[in-house]
């Protein structure tokens, strides 16, 4: 089992790397095997309780030492099944959420950003760092782009974030974010925010000779004004 999952992890390290699509089924591949081996390592300790209790072992789970590491291991489980249960109930809950007011399509590629909000615009918004010579007073080396992505605030905004190549990271410290975007897999991360201004970010995994210069930039503004930007598109 271990030396299929190492095989796994190194195929699909590989595969990142080469920026390649086939992961994905790759992954839902290696789910499907784990579900297999769950069932039958299942079935493997269910027979081997039947053995211990039914065919004569029975006295050895009476001595009390083996009372109180059973007491252990029930109570330990339990602990771990409390902790559990509320995580993957959150992590289930987390990713379905239905409230979304603006889906926003978010691809790393080498390097720069594209930005496309769903059912809003026609064309994706790229975000290509402004050259130093470009620069007024005021404005923040390395992170000024010549287009700005803009979104209300106080809406539930939903990204979707993927790559195109090699594995870039969403990093948005202002917010609060920073999610990898890898290829072949979708990163949905719901954002909701009231924080107005405007909000840089970078790319925060090291993806080639340009990741120090493929900043982004969100400004959350008030509805109407993000009507407005959409308008104007
Ligand atoms: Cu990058």
């Amino acid at each position: 089992m271990f030396i299929i999952l190492n095989l796994y992890s190194m195929t699909n390290s590989f595969l990142i790397k080469c920026g390649c699509y086939f992961q994905y089924q790759l992954n839902s591949f290696m789910l499907f095997i784990c579900v297999i081996m769950f069932f039958f390592m299942l079935i493997v300790m269910l027979s081997m309780v039947y053995v211990l209790t039914y065919k004569g072992i029975v006295h050895y789970m009476g001595h009390k030492k083996s009372k109180a590491e059973m007491w252990a291991f029930v109570f330990s489980s339990l602990a771990l099944l409390l902790m559990g249960g509320p995580s993957m109930s959150l992590l289930f809950e987390y990713s379905s959420q239905t409230e979304v007011g603006i889906i926003v399509k978010i691809i790393g590629s080498q390097w720069y950003w594209s930005f496309e909000v769903s059912n809003l615009m026609e064309e994706a918004i790229s975000m290509y760092m402004n050259p130093l010579e470009e620069l007024n007073v005021g404005n923040s080396r390395f992170l000024e782009v010549e287009n700005r992505l803009v979104l209300p605030s106080g809406v539930l905004v939903q990204f979707n974030i993927t790559s195109s190549d090699v594995i870039h990271s969403f990093a948005l410290p202002t917010l609060g974010i920073k999610v990898d975007a890898t290829s072949g897999l979708l990163t949905v991360l719901p954002l909701f925010t009231k924080k107005i201004g405007t909000h840089y970010g970078q790319c925060s995994e090291i993806c080639g000779m340009n990741h120090s210069f493929m900043p982004f930039c969100l400004e959350v503004t008030m509805f109407p004004s993000f009507l407005y930007w959409v308008m104007s598109l």
